[in-house]
C-alpha cells in the first residue's frame, strides 16, 4: 500500500529480483478504486527508496543546531542516550516537558499511531493535538453530520453534476478522476470552485474563481436562492434535519448581490449555480481540505454540507458530498493506542494537550513546564508548520533535546540531537484505513530495510524497554497489534480479520450488501445526538477573514496580496523536497499580470515575499490562472534549498480557525517586490 498522506491509499505491486532489489513499482489492477495506476510522484518512488541520501544509520549531531553536521553512532548508543535524556527530563521537569510531534508521513496505523502512542501515554508526556490538516473540517462535519463519512468514490460515476469545491482532484486525489470521467461520458457536468485555476480547474466545464476564504458566503448565497425558489426536498429536510427556521433567517441576509461582493462571483452565476445544483439529481460535491484552511473554514464546511441535505441529494447513488471517508473505519483505537496506561501527571489528571499548529509557541513560550524534549516522527515541522521563524527559534534552543525519526535528512532532522533511521512503507508491515475510499488494507514488507533503518513500531518498542516499561503491550508484535485494532464492535468491520486481509489485501467495509452502493444518509441516519443533520445557523454568520482583501484594512493596505500555498501536484507536502524538479516547482510564486505590472515584476524574476512575520524568496510566474489580488505558491519546499533557508511557512500566522483549532494556512496577506539584494539574506 502507498502510505503517503493521500485520500487514495493505492494498492501497489512491487517486482523484486533474486537479490531482493525492487525493479518495478506499479498499481494493482485488481483494486476496485485505485485500479492499477499510480500518481506521478509514486510511480517514481523507487528512486526515493534507493536514493543515496536515504538515512541508513543512527546519527548524533556534532555541528550547531540546523547546520546539519552529524556523526554515525550505533543503535545501542543512540537508544541509551535518548532514554537517559528522556528519563532525566521527566524526573526534573515532569513528563509533560516531553512533547511528541508527528503527523501522517505514513498513514499506516501501527507506525502512525501505534507503539508511539503507547510509549508516550506510559511516559505521561504532553499529548499532541493533531490539528495540522483536517481538524477544522472534521470538527465541522462532526457537528453537522455526527460522523466523518461521505459519498463513495465509485458512486461519482452515477452523478449528473459534480462540484469540486476547493478540491484539486487531478493533483491530490487522482483516483477519483476516472469516476468523474465516466460520469461526464454519460453527460454529467463538472464544475470547480477554487481561487486558483489549477489543472483540475482547467479540465472543468466551468471554473468559479472565488475569493480565498469566502466559501461560507457563497454557500449561504446558494442556500438563499434554493430556499427562496423552494427548490428543497421538503420531505427530506423535515424528516432528517434540525434548524431550518434559523437557517432561513440567516440566509435572508445573504442575497446574491451581497454574496457577489464578498466572493467575486457575479450574482447571475450564483443564481444559476444554485438552480442547476438543486434541480440536477444526482449531484455530488467533492469538498476537500483546501476550503477549511481559512479563518471561517469550519463554518464554510458546515454550510456546504447543508446543500445535499436541503436538496435531498443524499437519497441517490451518485449524490451527496465527500470530504472524507475516514470516520467509517471504526477501529479499536483504544486497544491500539492504550490511553489506559497513561501515567497521570503529578496533578492526577491527563497530560496537557499541545496544539501542533502552534509549535513555535509551544517551543518558545509555553511554561508549566516548558518543552525540554521534542520527539519528531512522520513529520517535518521545520518546513510545514505555521509561523516558521518562531518554530526555528524554538528548534535552535540549546536546552531543547530533539530526536527525529526519519528517512531523509530533512530541515527538522538538521536540528536534531539524535537522528534515527526509519523504514519506508515498502519495508514494514502495516494496516491501513483510507480517507478517500472504504477499503481496509494490509501490507507486508516487500523489501529488506535499507541499512539499519527500523520501523517506528520497533524504535518505540526498543525505547520502551530502555525506559524500563514492563507492560506486556510493549512486547506485542505487529500482528498482535493488527488483531487488537480489528477487534471492534463496529458493524462496518464485522468479519474483517487479519486472515481475510492476508488473503485479499484490500477488503471493503461492510457498508452495504455486496454489489449495492453505500448510501450513507439516504434515510437520514445522521450520528448527531438528535439523529438529524444540524444546520447550526447560529455559528454560520460570515465575516471575511482578518487576513483577506475585505478583512483588516490596515493590514490589507500594507500587505495587499492573498497568499495560497496549496499542494504541489508532483510532491507530497515536504516529502520529495530533495528532488530538483520538485524544488523548482515549489520555488515559484504565481501572480496575475496586473499585480506583476504594478510592481515592475517580470516573469522568472526573483521576488521577495514578505509580511510582519518574515520573508522568503521565490521566482515570479506570471499566470492568468491566478485572480488579481491573489498569489499562489505550490508547497511545501525544503527550507534548506531556499535562499536564506526560509520557506513559505515563515509567512503563515499561527492564528487558528473557527472550529477544531486548525491552522489558517490559506488566510495570509503578503506583499511582493523584486528581490534587490537576495544574497544579504543568506
Ligand atoms: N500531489 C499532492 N497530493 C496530495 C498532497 C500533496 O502535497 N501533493 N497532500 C495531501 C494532503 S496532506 C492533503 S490534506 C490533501 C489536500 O487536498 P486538497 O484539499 O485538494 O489540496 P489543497 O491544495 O490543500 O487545496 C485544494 C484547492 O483548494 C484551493 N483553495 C485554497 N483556498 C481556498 C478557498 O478559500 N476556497 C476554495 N474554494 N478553494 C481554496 C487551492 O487553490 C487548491 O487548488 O492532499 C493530499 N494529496
Ligand atoms: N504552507 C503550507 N503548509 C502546509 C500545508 C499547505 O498546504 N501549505 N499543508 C499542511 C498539511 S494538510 C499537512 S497534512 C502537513 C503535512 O506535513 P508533514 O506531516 O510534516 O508531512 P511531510 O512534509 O510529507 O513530512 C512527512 C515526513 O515523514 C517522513 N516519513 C514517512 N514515512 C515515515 C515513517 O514510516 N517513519 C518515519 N519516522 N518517518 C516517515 C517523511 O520522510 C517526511 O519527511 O503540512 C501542512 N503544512
Ligand atoms: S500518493 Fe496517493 S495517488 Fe499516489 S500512489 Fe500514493 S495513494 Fe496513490
Ligand atoms: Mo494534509
Amino acid at each position: 500500500m502507498c502510505a503517503l498522506d493521500c485520500p487514495d491509499t493505492c494498492s501497489l505491486l512491487v517486482q523484486v529480483d533474486s537479490t531482493g532489489k525492487a525493479q518495478k513499482l506499479s498499481g494493482d489492477k485488481n483494486h476496485p478504486v485505485t485500479r492499477g495506476f499510480l500518481c506521478g510522484k509514486v510511480a517514481r518512488y523507487l528512486e526515493r527508496q534507493y536514493h543515496p541520501e536515504r538515512l541508513l544509520h543512527p546519527l548524533r549531531r556534532i555541528g550547531a543546531k540546523g547546520e546539519g553536521r552529524f556523526e554515525r553512532i550505533s543503535w545501542d548508543a543512540a537508544l541509551d542516550e535518548v532514554a537517559a535524556r528522556l528519563k532525566h527530563i521527566s524526573d526534573h521537569d515532569g513528563p509533560e516537558a516531553i512533547l511528541p510531534y508527528s503527523y501522517a508521513g505514513t498513514m499506516g496505523l501501527l507506525n502512525n499511531a501505534g507503539m508511539d502512542r503507547r510509549f508516550f501515554h506510559r511516559l505521561g508526556a504532553s499529548r499532541l493535538n493533531r490539528t495540522i490538516c483536517s481538524a477544522t473540517g472534521g470538527a465541522a462535519l462532526t457537528l453537522s453530520q455526527g460522523i466523518k463519512i461521505g459519498t463513495e468514490p465509485e458512486q461519482f460515476a452515477h452523478s449528473r453534476l459534480i462540484l469540486a469545491w476547493g478540491a484539486n482532484v487531478l493533483g491530490t486525489n487522482v483516483h477519483l478522476w476516472p469516476f468523474i470521467v465516466e460520469a461526464r461520458r454519460r453527460g454529467a457536468r463538472f464544475y470547480v470552485i477554487d481561487p486558483f485555476q489549477n489543472r483540475t480547474g482547467r479540465a472543468a466545464d466551468k471554473h468559479f474563481p472565488i475569493h480565498p476564504g469566502s466559501d461560507l458566503a457563497l454557500a449561504l448565497g446558494l442556500i438563499h436562492v434554493i430556499l427562496r425558489e423552494r427548490l428543497t426536498d421538503e420531505d427530506y429536510v423535515r424528516k432528517y434535519s434540525n434548524g431550518l427556521t434559523e437557517l432561513c433567517r440567516l440566509v435572508s441576509e445573504y442575497p446574491p448581490q451581497r454574496v457577489a461582493q464578498l466572493t467575486g462571483i457575479p450574482s447571475e452565476e450564483i443564481e444559476a449555480l444554485a438552480r442547476e445544483y438543486a434541480t440536477t439529481q444526482p449531484a455530488t460535491i467533492r469538498l476537500n481540505y483546501g476550503v477549511q484552511r481559512s479563518e471561517r473554514g469550519g463554518a464554510a464546511v458546515r454550510a456546504i454540507a447543508a446543500l445535499p441535505v436541503l436538496t435531498g441529494a443524499w437519497r441517490h447513488a451518485g449524490g451527496g458530498l465527500q470530504l472524507t471517508t475516514s470516520g467509517a473505519f471504526g477501529f479499536n483505537t483504544a486497544a491500539l493506542e492504550r490511553p489506559d496506561i497513561q501515567l497521570l501527571s503529578p496533578l492526577g489528571r491527563e497530560a496537557r494537550l499541545v496544539n501542533m499548529a502552534r509549535l513555535g509557541y509551544a517551543l518558545t513560550a509555553l511554561t508549566g513546564p516548558p518543552v525540554r524534549a521534542l520527539v519528531v516522527y512522520n513529520s517535518n515541522p521545520a518546513a510545514i508548520a505555521p509561523h516558521q521563524n518562531q518554530v526555528l527559534a524554538g528548534l535552535r534552543r540549546p536546552d531543547l533535546f530533539t530526536v527525529v525519526l526519519e528517512q531523509f535528512q530533512t530541515d527538522t532532522a538538521d536540528y536534531a540531537d539524535i537522528v534515527l533511521p526509519a523504514t519506508t512503507f515498502l519495508e514494514h508491515t502495516d494496516l491501513y484505513l483510507a480517507y478517500g475510499h472504504y477499503y481496509v488494507q494490509l501490507a507486508r514488507p516487500a523489501l529488506r530495510p535499507a541499512g539499519e533503518a527500523k520501523p517506528n513500531v520497533e524504535t518505540f518498542r526498543l525505547l520502551a524497554k530502555r525506559m524500563g516499561f514492563t507492560e506486556s503491550c510493549f512486547d506485542d508484535t505487529e500482528d498482535d497489534m493488527i488483531r487488537q485494532t480489528l477487534a471492534s464492535e463496529n458493524p462496518y468491520l464485522r468479519g474483517i480479520t487479519l486472515e481475510s486481509l492476508e488473503r485479499e489485501g484490500s477488503v471493503r467495509l461492510n457498508l452495504s450488501p455486496p454489489g449495492k452502493p453505500f448510501l450513507p444518509f439516504a434515510d437520514g441516519g445522521f450520528r448527531t445526538k438528535s439523529g438529524k443533520f444540524e444546520f447550526g445557523a447560529e455559528s454560520l454568520q460570515y465575516t471575511p477573514p482578518c487576513e483577506s482583501r475585505l478583512g483588516d484594512r490596515s493590514l490589507a493596505a500594507r500587505y495587499p496580496l492573498e497568499l495560497i500555498s496549496s499542494k504541489n501536484d508532483d510532491s507530497m507536502n515536504s516529502t520529495f523536497g530533495h528532488r530538483a524538479e520538485v524544488d523548482r516547482q515549489t520555488a515559484r510564486l504565481a501572480l496575475h499580470e496586473a499585480d506583476a505590472r504594478a510592481r515592475n515584476i517580470a516573469d522568472g524574476m526573483l521576488l521577495e515575499v514578505f509580511n510582519d512575520r518574515g520573508s522568503c524568496f521565490l521566482h515570479a510566474e506570471i499566470s492568468s490562472a491566478v485572480q488579481p489580488g491573489c498569489v499562489v505558491a505550490r508547497s511545501v519546499r525544503w527550507n534548506k534549498r531556499a535562499i536564506g533557508r526560509r520557506g513559505i511557512n515563515c509567512l503563515i500566522s499561527d492564528r487558528l480557525t473557527d472550529m477544531g483549532e486548525g491552522p489558517t494556512f490559506f488566510s495570509c496577506l503578503v506583499q511582493v517586490r523584486p528581490a534587490s539584494a537576495p544574497c544579504s539574506a543568506v
